[in-house]
């Protein structure tokens, strides 16, 4: 008799995902497809895929998808979700479509205390584009527009997005992770329902960072990319809890 061990999940399509070797972006894709299919929201599910290499990611889950123009994924989240409170709506943004075109409309919808996860990749790079500097680009991180490294006397500091969501009184929930190892893949596992289960229970804004490999942009192997992730994103951009509370309103 065959046992089932492991299998693809119904959260996902059969469209053969479009990322390079050696990406973390289809490790984010399986953990959010999972959680969907675990908490039996699948079928009211509304992505809200971004502009970056997860351009695509509407072909990829296997629920309703729209696409929002760069940076407007909190926006076009607010809309659907205000308009259809029952689904359970998403947005998969990397960090030049959350953290630079699209910080205003981030920002105001965690202001707000729209239910909405926000699902947040940080590969310290405009991937889709061809590697030029982006927000959370590290400090001597050489990208096509930063040859020489990032300079914080021109480029300024990368930005903390974490770090700076946790401020907000109506982000519930704020959680920085990473997926360069088994352990960490299931700890944002852990982070992704979280912010998901939020959502069902209208608790409001959650967002969960997820550190990722650019290993095309990053002129490395993707084993070193992994390892670039632990010793030098993580050295920058700790991995933890930073808000799983109620809203503050009295703030
Ligand atoms: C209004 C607008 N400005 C600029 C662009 C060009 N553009 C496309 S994707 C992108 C950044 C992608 O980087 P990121 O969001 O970090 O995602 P990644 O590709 O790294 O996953 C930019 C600047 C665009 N498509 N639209
Ligand atoms: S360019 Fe970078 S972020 Fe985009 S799919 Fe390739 S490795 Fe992933």
């Amino acid at each position: 008799m065959k046992t089932i061990v492991y299998q693809k999940s119904k959260g996902l399509t059969d469209a053969q995902l479009s990322y390079c070797p050696g990406c973390t972006h289809g490790i984010v894709h399986k953990l959010v497809s999972e959680a969907l299919v675990e908490l039996d929201v699948l079928d009211k599910a509304v992505g809200i895929a971004s502009v970056g290499c997860s351009v695509l990611s509407y072909n990829f889950f296997n629920c309703d998808m729209v696409q929002a123009a760069h940076g407007r994924a909190c926006a076009v989240a607010t809309g659907i979700k205000r308009a259809r409170p029952e689904a359970i709506v998403f947005s998969y943004q990397g960090d030049g479509d959350l953290a630079s075109i699209g910080i205003a409309e981030t920002i105001h919808a965690a202001n707000r205390g729209e239910n909405l996860t926000v699902i947040f990749i940080n590969n310290a790079i405009y991937g889709m584009t061809g590697g030029q500097m982006a927000p959370t680009t590290l400090l001597g991180q050489k990208t096509t527009t930063s040859p020489l490294g990032r300079d914080s006397k021109l480029h300024g500091l990368p930005i903390r997005i974490a770090e700076i969501f946790s401020e907000i009184p109506r982000a519930v929930f704020v959680e920085r992770v990473s997926v360069h190892n088994p352990r960490a893949v299931r700890n944002a596992k852990k982070a992704i329902l979280k912010a998901f289960r939020n959502q069902i229970e209208a608790r409001g804004f959650s967002l969960v960072e997820v550190l990722s490999t650019c290993p095309v942009n990053w002129g490395m192997t993707p084993v070193e990319a992994l390892r670039w992730v632990e010793q030098e994103m993580m050295a920058y951009y700790p991995v933890k809890t930073f808000r799983d509370g109620d809203a503050d309103e009295k703030a």
